[in-house]
């Protein structure tokens, strides 16, 4: 099954992207600072983004099931909007499972869906999309492969569209980055719009930091891909066993970082005459911020990218939460009312 089989109601564009070299040129800044990094970005080549099909399926990472639980409760009342014509616009192309989650819902109340999704991966939008346009034969797919910003920028706003960007991956862009995606996102909504965030919550250390520790080493591999990866693609020679994952809720960020830690010291050729990283023993590579979010702090995020919260719905345990964001104008001249869903 391939999107071109499904004729007129697959479309894709795609943007061009200097992937390769800005991987080359964050690694060689990067791995040569005082504070030593790799943007997460980089994590998901094809063995990582298998390595995080696996993640979703060990027993600590519960954050899918959890949200999926709750996108089947909630469903038909978030996509519940318009009469007409409704677009579900996703950044990430998803894992077909929460998608047809609320695309099931959403052909049972619109005349007609279109599903729009975003991700830096043509390869995984165009599985994606082939898996929706088989399932469901009433709804149109258009893929836009390219980086968030560069794709928002140009995605005009249609009336009735539905944003989503699930799965938490709103917590790994902490601080200001956050906040310029959200306004971005904002750019391609009509007034009255609404956007859905799937996000993790903040509760007790003992619970955020055993899902990104788990017993059989999948997240640690997962983290430790991106130093092979480093190796693979710029030809460098660092010595992955001298590496161990280490991963912590930070109270001052409220994110759990995760980082690579060098056990003794050393210096590793970087590879094609880009020098070489030396590390302390010790010395940390941080790879991964993943935020949890109090309910407070998603009403300030909303209020700083032009949003008003208009349903917060956590989970029995308060574990995991959907936040239904409307796009603020004429919306903010009325009560900012929530609800919460039964
Ligand atoms: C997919 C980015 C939301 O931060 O929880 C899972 C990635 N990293 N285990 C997260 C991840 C380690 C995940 N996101």
């Amino acid at each position: 099954m391939n999107v071109a089989d499904f004729g007129d109601r697959y479309r894709e564009r795609v943007w061009e992207n200097h992937f390769a070299e800005d991987f080359e040129r964050d690694v060689a800044a990067g791995l040569r600072a005082t504070n030593k990094s790799i943007p997460s970005k980089y994590l998901y080549d094809a063995l990582g983004s298998a390595l995080f099909e696996a993640i979703v399926l060990l027993p600590e990472y519960d954050l899918p099931r959890r949200e999926n639980a709750l996108l089947e409760r909630h469903a038909s009342r978030i996509v519940d909007r318009s009469n007409g014509r409704l677009r579900l616009l996703e950044l990430g192309s998803g894992s077909s499972q929460k998608t047809r989650t609320l695309i099931g819902a959403a052909i049972e109340r619109h005349e007609s869906v279109e599903y729009t999704a975003i991700d830096i991966s043509l390869e995984a939008v165009r599985d994606a999309a082939a898996q929706l346009l088989d399932r469901y034969p009433q709804v149109e797919v258009r893929a836009l492969a390219g980086d968030y910003f560069q794709v928002l920028g140009e995605v005009a706003p249609q009336p009735a569209t539905l944003a989503l960007f699930l799965g938490s991956n709103l917590g790994n862009y902490p601080g200001e980055r956050g906040v310029a995606l959200l306004r971005a996102l904002r750019g391609a909504l009509a007034p009255s719009d609404a956007l859905l965030l799937g996000v993790d919550v903040r509760k007790d250390r003992e619970s955020m930091e055993r899902a990104y520790n788990d017993s059989i080493g999948v997240t640690a591999a997962f983290s430790k891909n991106v130093l092979a990866r480093v190796n693979r693609d710029l030809g460098a020679e660092i010595d992955l066993q001298n590496f161990n994952h280490l991963a912590r809720f930070d109270e001052g960020t409220g994110s759990v970082e995760s980082y690579l830690v060098a056990d003794r010291a050393a210096a590793y050729s970087l590879g094609g005459g880009r020098g070489a990283a030396n590390f302390a023993a010790g010395e940390r590579i941080h790879i991964e911020s993943s935020h949890k979010f109090t309910r407070e702090e998603l009403r300030e995020l909303a209020a700083a990218c032009g949003f008003v919260e208009r349903a917060y719905l956590p989970d029995g345990e308060a574990a995991f939460a959907l936040a239904l964001w409307e796009r603020a104008d004429d919306a903010d001249r009325r009560a900012p009312a929530s609800a919460h869903f039964e």
